[in-house]
């Protein structure tokens, strides 16, 4: 059954984002109708699609309120969209304010269109502390035809944190393989005057303090200590000033290459050997899929659900946040041992087609839309 899909999501650099973009364009690709009602067009929304649309929710700053009314407006976009275009389904990513902005929509509209809510993460670990916006979690949640999540570790943070009367479906991330795989990028390391002895460990996040690049900063230093290596970072965000400093009190400027917001990663992830992601919240790393999907392995954090994605001794590691002497443990492991780094290469690919292959993802996707409108 082809169906027409409303889409909302902070259109931005971000997980969320780019998944929510992905799967519009998939959806797309498969005969449906996808209509974005964002505030921006959706950075990876790139090529012209003939069934893919765009609508922009404008946001006026009228002197009379303190604060620019998006919520408002978003509905009231929601609402028209869902009247004009007579939408299926509504597939909101985060909580809030974008399922109670859905919800909202639709009654506006007086419409019986079905509610799909993606949380992601940031609007359960970090808002779903505050119980100022509690309720209006539960909400959004609960009053959502479905509700998923990207990883089971969210899932339990879910009812753990918002106990809502729900159940929850977990979709895990994928990504375009036809995008992410290894590809011909030698040039690259001549490019950033990396020597062929030299091993390349990558970093790609948003530089939260929750993603912790001062634990990279430093597993690489000692890393360093043994092997021959560069470091890339790649992304910017609030710590950057910070991480910067450590840089330089640990003396490691020339090893460690700042490149700043980056589009086609595949090529800096082709040319690494090894991706840390050492955060303290993930409920899913979705750059850990990336850089396995091009043979990288990966370190990682037991936190969330990285364990999901990083299946520890079998296609990367897993160590416990800010055990430093571990990750260099595990590092050196990985990076000395060519035997055993070729196993891992070889199962992060496979992983990544066999558990994270974007067809199926989005086959479960589509059978969420399929049920919710059988419901109805
Ligand atoms: O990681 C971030 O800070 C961005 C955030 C977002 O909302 O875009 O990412 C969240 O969603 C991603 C896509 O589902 C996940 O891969 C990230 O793990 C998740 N971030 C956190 O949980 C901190």
């Amino acid at each position: 059954m082809k169906l027409k899909i409303g889409i909302t999501c902070y259109p931005t650099v971000g997980g969320s984002g780019i998944i929510a973009t992905e799967l519009g364009k998939l959806l797309a690709e498969k005969g449906h109708e996808i209509h974005f009602i964002t505030s921006s067009i959706p950075f990876r929304l790139n090529k012209m699609y003939s069934n893919i649309f765009f609508h922009q929710v404008e946001v006026n700053h009228y002197s009379v309120f303190q604060y620019p009314p998006y919520d408002i407006a978003l509905a009231n976009k929601m609402s028209e969209i869902i009247k004009r275009e007579n939408l299926d389904i509504l597939h909101v990513h985060y909580a809030i304010p974008h399922a109670v902005c859905a919800i909202l929509g639709k009654q506006m509209a007086k419409s019986s269109v079905g509610i799909v809510t993606t949380l992601h993460g940031t609007d359960i670990t970090v808002l779903g502390f505050d119980p100022s916006l509690q309720d209006a979690i539960r909400f959004g949640i609960e009053e959502s035809d479905r509700v998923t999540t990207v990883s089971h570790a969210l899932a339990k943070q879910t009812h753990e944190l918002i106990s809502p009367d729900k159940s929850l479906d977990v979709i895990h991330n994928f990504i375009d393989e036809r995008v992410y795989r290894k590809v011909p990028a030698e040039t690259l390391k001549d490019e950033y005057h990396i020597s062929a002895d030299e091993k390349v460990i990558i970093h790609v996040s948003n530089f939260r303090a929750v993603k912790r690049v001062e634990d990279v900063i430093q597993s690489f230093a000692e890393i360093r200590k043994k092997t021959p290596a560069k470091l890339l970072l790649v992304g910017d965000g609030p710590e950057m000033s910070v991480i910067c400093k450590k840089v330089d009190q640990l003396d490691i400027k020339e090893h460690v290459l700042f490149l700043g917001k980056k589009e086609n990663v595949e090529e800096l992830y082709s040319i690494s050997d090894l991706m840390l992601l050492l955060s303290e919240k993930e409920s899913f790393g979705l750059v850990a899929l990336e850089a396995m999907a091009c043979g990288v392995p990966c370190i990682g954090t037991n936190v969330g659900g990285i364990p999901e994605v990083i299946q520890n001794g079998e296609n990367g590691f897993i160590c416990e946040v800010g055990d430093i002497e571990e990750i260099v443990a595990k590092a050196d492991e990985l990076l000395s041992n060519p035997v055993t780094y070729e196993k891992f290469s070889i199962a992060c690919i496979n992983t990544v087609r066999e558990r994270f292959h974007s067809s199926k993802i989005v086959k479960e996707y589509e059978d969420i839309y399929e049920n919710v409108l059988q419901e109805k």
